[in-house]
């Protein structure tokens, strides 16, 4: 029988990679840097947020007055469309490939004060069906889509408007890379889908659900990295998000309200994380292999202020985390649906 309390490395089917696990140390002492919280209500429009209706942007243009959600081209993105195409590659140590690509800024809604967690089931649709518009529109030219989300300071996200991002260009990029192999490699071997197969086990198990309901399931997976990192999985499979029903669109708001909802309550703060979907690659051959999900990554380890760096030895040799995926699935399936912020007190 496996001892968990002891140090052990668990892996990671869908990377190939492996953490480190050291639920010994949870006790060590803290005398790191804390962050500050910023717990001050913030007002529901700023006039001078680039991202709020009616303001101007760094480029000189205007958004429009939204109601509910807006989507433009990032005036300082990463990739750029319409590029030279060269490859160098005569040379082993030398190799590089010019790219193209797009990124677009979506903004959740125009009020400034709000966050998915604490947005209405039928807003959070309405971000679905814009993650899943932009998605179908851009898996025209590119082939492969990032929908994500940065959210919090220690993030580095540069502005608390509700908003994501979308980044797409005309190559696989090294983590669905990695996630294509393994998910490849595993159909190949036994004519079934790892991430479907995975969840029956956890399902079986669980020991690390932390939701579900009739077309979702959130959990803790095995080889989390981050202290409270989960894994969303639809429960049938579907390669991408615009293979979704409009019943499994409408769980999927309710579901996310409801893991970001915990995620806030856990600290009583309001929580940073990056979260972003994987799905099938486009203009791929075949994608029988591939099964959407999201990965939630939230820095926070003891309180609303103390992170958890990916440091020394995470650097130099392996990622590590002190407390079990199972320690952190108990502590997240415990907690209310409620929002702190709506308790009546
Ligand atoms: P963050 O979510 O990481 O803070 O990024 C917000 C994006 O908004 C960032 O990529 C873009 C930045 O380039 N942006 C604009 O496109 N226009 C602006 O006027 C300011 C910021
Ligand atoms: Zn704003």
């Amino acid at each position: 029988m496996p001892d968990f309390d002891q140090p052990h490395r668990r892996f990671n089917p869908l990377t190939g990679e492996w953490v480190l696990v050291s639920p010994h140390r949870t006790k060590r002492p803290w005398q790191g840097r804390t962050e500050k919280t910023d717990s001050q209500k913030r007002p529901s429009y700023l006039p001078d947020c680039y991202l709020c209706p009616g303001n101007k942007r760094a480029n000189g243009v205007v958004n429009p007055d939204y109601k509910f959600t807006y989507v433009f081209n990032n005036d300082f993105a990463a990739l750029l469309p319409g590029q030279r195409f060269w490859q160098l590659k005569e040379h082993d140590f030398l190799k590089a490939e010019s790219i193209e690509g797009t990124c677009r800024v979506l903004c959740f809604s125009p009020r400034h004060d709000l966050t998915l967690a604490e947005m209405e089931i039928e807003a959070i649709e309405r971000v679905i069906d814009l993650w899943i518009e932009n998605l179908t529109d851009l898996g025209k030219t590119y082939r492969w889509v990032q929908i994500f989300e940065n959210k919090g300071e220690i993030m580095g996200c540069s502005n608390p408007h509700p908003h994501g991002q979308i980044w797409a260009g005309n190559f696989l990029p090294s983590e669905p890379q990695k996630e294509d192999v393994n998910q490849k490699n595993y159909f190949r071997r036994k004519n079934s889908v790892l991430l479907l197969d995975y969840l029956d086990e956890e399902l079986k198990r669980e020991e690390r659900i932390v939701l579900q309901n009739e077309h979702w399931v959130v959990l803790v997976p095995f080889w989390a990295v981050w202290p409270f990192e989960t894994l969303l999985l639809p429960r049938k499979l579907r390669f991408h998000l615009h293979f979704l029903e409009s019943e499994e669109k409408k769980s999927l708001a309710e579901i996310i309200k409801k893991l970001l909802t915990r995620y806030d309550n856990l600290f009583r703060a309001s929580f940073p994380y990056t979260m972003g979907w994987h799905g099938a690659p486009f203009g791929a051959a075949a994608e029988n292999h591939w099964q959407l999900h999201a990965h939630f990554y939230p820095p926070l380890l003891r309180s609303a202020n103390v992170k958890k760096f990916m440091v020394g030895y995470e650097m130099l040799a392996e990622a590590q985390r002190d407390f079990t995926a199972e320690q952190a699935a108990r502590r997240l399936q415990t907690l209310s649906d409620v929002h702190f912020g709506t308790e009546v007190s």
